[in-house]
């Protein structure tokens, strides 16, 4: 077995029964800039804390598995240069060489099941990507999704991906896509879509007992909770839509691929926003973290 590094914190709720949420850490270093990603992760943590579950963001460092991370670990990967973005491919390689990576949602997933974590945080998961018919860019975070035995609270896929063929892949892998207290599919900065979720949920207990039932029957993967945006922090999709496709033309011209294209159309977005895609993904994030501590308690108190 590869040891587990836990915070003392994550590291005492393990020991008493205690609701965990994980929290991913690539939001961190390569989706938001310092200082705002250190506040803002600290922000998620105490979130959770006042909605009575623990987290526990995961990270490698120098070869070693994070789960939960103290404050000045935080503080230390926020501003880190170099840090790896690890999915489901790179996580054992950035293990076994001592490298430092933050986890995507994919390698969340993994770090979480591994600690016997089954829920988790994050702001949006990765998807399909435009052009994937010709690029055939889709994130690794949907197989995860159907692999790991884990539900995730995201406001749905990032607005940047082809939703259409994002809740496709998600159906073929044959995971449960939860909208919660809506019956659209969330689209990250906006809290409606044209889309219809497939599954709709109005609270944290029936969520956790569909995951319980999951597992129950014995069925690997795990459920995407899809978590609108609070109205009052939302950018209206038809303003956004425009800023977007600008983004994604700039990736395209400037041939952006593989795991450089999520953290490259977010950089050009802020910037064409003025900030304030940012300010509505702090508080998105944070509206999925209270959602997945109900959740943790919930299922906690099921048991
Ligand atoms: N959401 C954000 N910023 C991010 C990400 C999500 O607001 O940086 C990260 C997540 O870690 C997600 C990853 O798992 O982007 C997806 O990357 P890719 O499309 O390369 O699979
Ligand atoms: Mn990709």
């Amino acid at each position: 077995m590869i040891p587990i590094h836990y915070s003392a914190e994550v590291r005492a709720a393990k020991d008493a029964g205690h609701p965990i949420v994980a929290l991913e850490s690539t939001i961190i270093t390569h989706g938001m800039p310092y200082p705002q990603n250190v506040e803002v992760a600290a922000q998620v943590e105490q979130d959770i804390r006042e909605e009575g579950a623990v987290p526990a963001t995961m990270a490698v460092i120098e070869g070693k598995l994070h789960v939960g991370l103290e404050p000045e670990q935080l503080q230390w990967l926020g501003q880190a240069q170099g840090v790896a973005k690890i999915s489901r491919a790179d996580m054992a390689a950035c293990i076994s060489t001592g490298g430092t990576g933050a986890t995507t949602v994919a390698a969340t997933r993994i770090a979480a099941h591994y600690a016997g974590i089954e829920v988790f945080a994050t702001g949006g998961i990765g998807g399909v990507h435009q052009g994937a018919e010709t690029t055939f860019d889709i994130s690794a975070d949907l197989h995860e999704l159907g692999h790991t035995p884990v539900t995730v609270v995201a406001a749905g896929a990032k607005a940047i991906l082809d939703l259409a063929k994002t809740l496709e892949v998600l159906e073929t892998l044959g995971v449960p896509v939860i909208a919660h207290g809506q019956d659209e599919f969330p689209a990250f900065w906006s809290a409606k879509s044209p889309f219809a979720a497939p599954l709709r949920m109005d609270s944290a207990d029936a969520i956790a007992k569909a995951h319980s039932t999951r597992r129950a029957l014995g069925l690997p993967g795990g459920q995407l909770v899809a978590n609108p945006i609070p109205a009052a922090d939302q950018i209206p999709a038809e303003e956004l839509a425009p800023i977007i496709a600008e983004a994604q033309s700039d990736a395209d011209a400037h041939r952006i691929t593989g795991k450089a294209v999520t953290p490259y159309l977010l950089q050009r977005i802020f910037e064409k926003t003025e900030g304030r895609s940012l300010v509505a993904n702090i508080a998105l994030v944070r509206n999925n973290a209270r959602l997945a501590a109900k959740i943790a308690q919930a299922l906690v108190k099921q048991r």
